[in-house]
């Protein structure tokens, strides 16, 4: 999963993505889009480590990518668009950093203060990327159909006209219902509006304190494939490259009640629609990603593909049976270890072994 940190300039994306990778700098050398991959912290999988541990732990991870280059006008601006397009083309969702925070020597491109205004003026720039997108193919389609009457030609049209009244009332493809067949034809596109949003509050220290989003971000958070939360990027910055035993204190102090980086991984988890189940043994303890309601089959492609070709069954226990009774032997005897078949859909926090056959 791939996911890439946009807001308008100095809003405060490269020190977020600094946070989440606690200090550790890009993996990449590249200028324009920095790339980390950041392991996902997950207390049941050191507890499961704590079970079987003589093997290694291996945490599921995401990839966070610093985008730069998002400024008012500047998706209209010849060149740019290619620019930024290729910079995101395989992105799963976007974290947006919106600036909340006053600071007079850093002066906003707009003159003062104001995410919701920033926040429109990304929409805007995401709308209209959409539709110039859309407006070329659309022309090229329409000659196309008049010529070929080609029948798959005219559904990607329709489709697309689709898609183009949505915006043009300005509803993101996000929030628009599409079959799965439009979902497929859309996908090549990578149409900005279409791809899910955590919409980031970068706030000042002083507004650390307030827990609860104001009515207008409640109600954007509201909005489906989006969500919203308020952290200040500058103090997790600064809590990611303390020890480990003074995270906690510092935090205490500042009325802060987990650090920004599992916040903005679960809401990512959230906004993708992704959960984790585990595998356990001698050899490792593992967390794998994948979408809610995947059946179990479908679900040993994340570990790899042979298992899911050779599917025979799948040994299954919650976390919390496991936890409890301490080993899959134990779990066997109280008859928590269930037997599922391929049909079975996976749940958070499964712990599976696959018995396949190839
Ligand atoms: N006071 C304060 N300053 C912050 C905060 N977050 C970021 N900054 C400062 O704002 C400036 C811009 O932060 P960056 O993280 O570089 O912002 P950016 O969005 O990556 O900027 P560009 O890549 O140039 O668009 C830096 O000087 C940061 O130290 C914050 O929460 N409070
Ligand atoms: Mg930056």
């Amino acid at each position: 999963m791939r996911i890439g940190i946009i807001g308008l300039d100095q809003s405060g994306k490269t020190t977020l993505f600094h946070a989440l990778t606690a200090g550790k700098g890009p993996a990449s050398g590249k200028k324009d889009a920095n790339v980390s991959v950041v392991k996902v912290p997950d207390p049941r999988l050191d507890r499961l480590h704590e079970l079987f541990p003589t093997g290694k732990k291996v945490e599921a991870t995401i990839e966070y990518l610093d985008v730069t280059g998002l400024s008012k006008g500047s998706t209209q601006r010849k060149g740019f668009q290619e620019q930024f397009l290729a910079a995101i083309r395989n992105i799963d969702a976007f974290v947006c950093v919106l600036r909340q925070f006053e600071e007079a020597s850093i002066p906003h491109a707009e003159g003062c203060i104001d995410p919701e205004r920033d926040w429109s003026i990304i929409q805007d720039e995401f709308l209209f990327s959409d539709l110039a997108v859309l407006e070329n193919r659309i022309a090229k389609l329409e000659k196309d159909v008049k010529k070929t009457k080609d029948d798959a030609r005219q559904r990607e049209l329709t489709t697309l006209q689709k898609s183009y009244a949505a915006l043009e009332s300005e509803r993101p493809l996000r929030a628009v219902d599409f079959s799965q067949e439009e979902a497929t034809i859309l996908r090549g596109f990578q149409f900005l509006t279409a791809k899910p949003i955590l919409l980031v509050l970068n706030v000042g220290e002083n507004e650390l304190a307030v827990k609860q989003l104001n009515e207008t971000w409640q109600a954007v958070a509201d909005n489906r494939n989006i969500e919203v939360l308020s952290l200040s990027a500058k103090i997790e910055m600064e809590i990611a490259q303390l020890a480990d035993e003074d995270k906690a204190l510092f935090q205490e102090e500042l009325g802060i009640d987990e650090p920004a980086l599992n916040k903005v991984i679960r809401h990512s988890y959230n906004l993708l629609g992704l959960i984790p189940f585990f595998t356990a043994g001698e050899k490792e303890v593992r967390a794998w990603t994948i979408r809610k309601n995947t059946r179990a089959q479908n679900a040993a492609r994340a570990i790899h593909s042979d298992i899911e070709r050779g599917f025979i069954r799948a040994e299954v226990v919650e976390f919390e049976k496991l936890s409890e009774l301490g080993s899959f032997a134990k779990c066997k005897d109280q008859g928590v270890l269930r037997l599922e078949g391929k049909e079975y859909i996976v749940k958070d926090g499964d712990v599976i072994t696959y018995r396949f056959n190839v």
